[in-house]
């Protein structure tokens, strides 16, 4: 902790959670760009309104149902990730039978070691994707992202990959896998590209994907496969655009928040 963050303070939660991201990039965790990507998301947030909106909840359930319904889920962590939702990473690995990778964009020994760390502390016993162990390649893709686990990302039928950049999203996807995304910006590429994009906070999504699973793990397989039949992920994206217009237009009529 870089300050001290009065508890009256009207935005102290997300105070906490920059702290968090800060203290993260020092012990290497967390990238510089992360901070970046970070401002860029408390950004959409403010504009869907800090909370899970109706079309991320629809698409949370079909996250669930892709989880439950694959034969080799694997979730991929990087340094954002690990650090704002460890303890939620391990519970959904937990609970849906998901593998845990780490991958990363800007890959370093250094790194590696402080994530596995962070997930070794949250409860995690296995880690895909660390040093050597990431000895497969995703073709056609050329940044650091490329390296994964072959016995991970490489044979995944469902991939969930939350902050991600476009690139691998779309490699990932024509490798023939699903790709569930949690990204605030219903227009990165990654959002557009995914077969599930969860347009919402990781922090909360995490939460509410792990109940939904939970929930869901009552039903028969039959059952769950409903919900990705029914799942379109354009008007998904749509709603999640539409909603932020809609809201922009009422808080411009009214003049304040
Ligand atoms: O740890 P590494 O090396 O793998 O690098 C991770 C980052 C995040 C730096 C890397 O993936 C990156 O540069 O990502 P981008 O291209 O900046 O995309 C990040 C996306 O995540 C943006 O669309 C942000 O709006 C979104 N985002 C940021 N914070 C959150 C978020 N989405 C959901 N929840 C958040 N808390």
């Amino acid at each position: 902790m870089n300050i001290e963050i009065p508890a009256s303070h009207p935005r102290a939660a997300s105070l906490h959670v920059r702290e968090s991201l800060i203290d993260g990039c020092k012990a290497h965790v967390v990238a510089y760009a992360g901070l970046i990507a970070h401002g860029r998301g408390e950004a959409f947030d403010y504009l869907i309104g800090e909370k899970t909106i109706p079309s991320a909840a629809e698409a949370i359930k079909a996250a669930a149902a892709a989880l439950l319904t694959a034969e080799h889920p694997v979730i991929s962590v990087n340094g954002n990730t690990a650090i704002l939702t460890p303890k939620e990473i391990i519970e959904l690995s937990e609970v849906s039978g998901a593998l845990i990778e780490v991958n990363l964009f800007y890959r370093s020994k250094e790194r590696e070691k402080a994530i596995q760390k962070v997930l070794k502390k949250a409860g995690a016993t296995r880690i895909l994707g660390i040093g050597a162990a990431a000895s497969a390649r995703i073709p056609e893709l050329l940044s650091e992202r490329r390296r994964v686990d072959p016995e991970g990302i490489l044979i995944a039928d469902v991939v969930l990959v939350p902050l991600e950049d476009g690139d691998r999203t779309e490699a990932l996807v024509k490798m023939g896998k699903r790709v569930i995304t949690i990204d605030l910006n219903p227009l990165s590429r990654t959002a557009q590209y995914s077969s599930i994009s969860i347009i919402d906070n990781v922090v909360r999504a995490m939460h509410q994907l792990i109940r939904e699973v939970k929930n869901m793990k009552k039903s028969t397989q039959q059952e769950i496969g409903k919900h990705l039949l029914a799942y379109d992920n354009k008007k998904i994206l749509s709603q999640a655009i539409a909603h932020i217009a809609e809201r922009m237009n009422f808080l411009a009529a009214e003049g304040c928040t």
